[in-house]
């Protein structure tokens, strides 16, 4: 636990399920003040967040959930972009409406939502932005281009916010591998079909392609974010933090055993 997330006022975008809804968790036992947005319904509903319903791709959206935020409290200290979506084809059967969707969640939703938040951070002298990227913006899967290319982006948008904005502002990334998520069991799902057990059985397989044998829990991600929105982290600006089981180490290819 960080004392200095209590009472701050935090937004995560996506925070209605899958790693979001972790984060939320999390600075809900942090004391924080929490607003989650998305455009779905919250799997659960916890007491005492204030969920809000909005497309954070979409500017008028954007601009007027940080305003609500701003008029109901005077300030936003935290912001985590971790709306995210992903699809799956080859780069020629990837339309440009499904390219687009996916640029405008993952990328400039992040975008959008940092641009309007940066200015009363900057006003208030203090703020904290922490964007959902992915192992993926390293190491990467087939079929996934317009994600890949995405989580990508994101670092670079990381980068130059934690620039542009040293030293009242810090900005970072997160980079999850395989997270039991509705996303990644959604990707089985594609695979496999809706048999639970082939289900599970996928994503064993996918967890045991990880060093630690295992795919990750949403926490684990919840956690790592709320190291960086706390002052422990407070000479870190502009990382990739992987919390990926080891999987961008690890290359596949054996060596003799002796
Ligand atoms: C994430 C998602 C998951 C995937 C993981 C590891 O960003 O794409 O579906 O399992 O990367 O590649």
């Amino acid at each position: 636990m960080y004392e200095d997330l209590n009472n701050k006022v935090v937004l995560v975008t996506g925070g209605s399920k899958g790693i979001g809804k972790s984060i939320v968790s999390r600075f809900l036992k942090e004391k924080s003040i929490v607003y989650s947005v998305s455009r779905h319904a919250p799997e659960i509903r916890e007491d005492n967040v204030n969920y809000m319903f909005g497309d954070v791709s979409n500017s008028e959206d954007a601009k007027n959930i940080i305003k609500k935020i701003v008029d109901e409290n005077g300030k936003i200290d935290i912001l985590i972009n971790n709306a995210g979506i992903e699809e799956y084809a080859s780069l020629e059967n990837t339309e440009l409406n499904m390219w687009e969707r996916t640029i405008n969640i993952n990328l400039n939703g992040a975008y959008l939502m940092s641009k309007y938040a940066l200015k009363y951070m900057v006003e208030n002298n203090y703020g904290n932005i922490i964007n959902m990227s992915s192992v993926q913006s390293n190491i990467i899967t087939k079929n996934a281009a317009a994600y890949v290319t995405s989580k990508h982006a994101i670092i670079g948008l990381t980068k130059s916010i934690a620039l542009d904005y040293a030293p009242i502002i810090r900005c970072n990334a997160v980079c999850p591998a395989t997270i039991d998520t509705p996303l990644v069991r959604r990707a089985a799902v594609l695979e496999v079909g809706n048999d639970e057990n082939k289900i599970n059985n996928k994503i064993k397989e996918w967890g045991d392609n990880h060093p630690m044998k295992r795919v990750g829990k949403p926490e684990e991600v919840a956690n790592a974010v709320a190291f960086l929105a706390s002052e422990e982290s407070s000479f870190i600006t502009g990382i990739s933090l992987f919390v990926d089981g080891g999987l961008s180490i690890k290359a596949p290819i054996s060596t003799p055993e002796k």
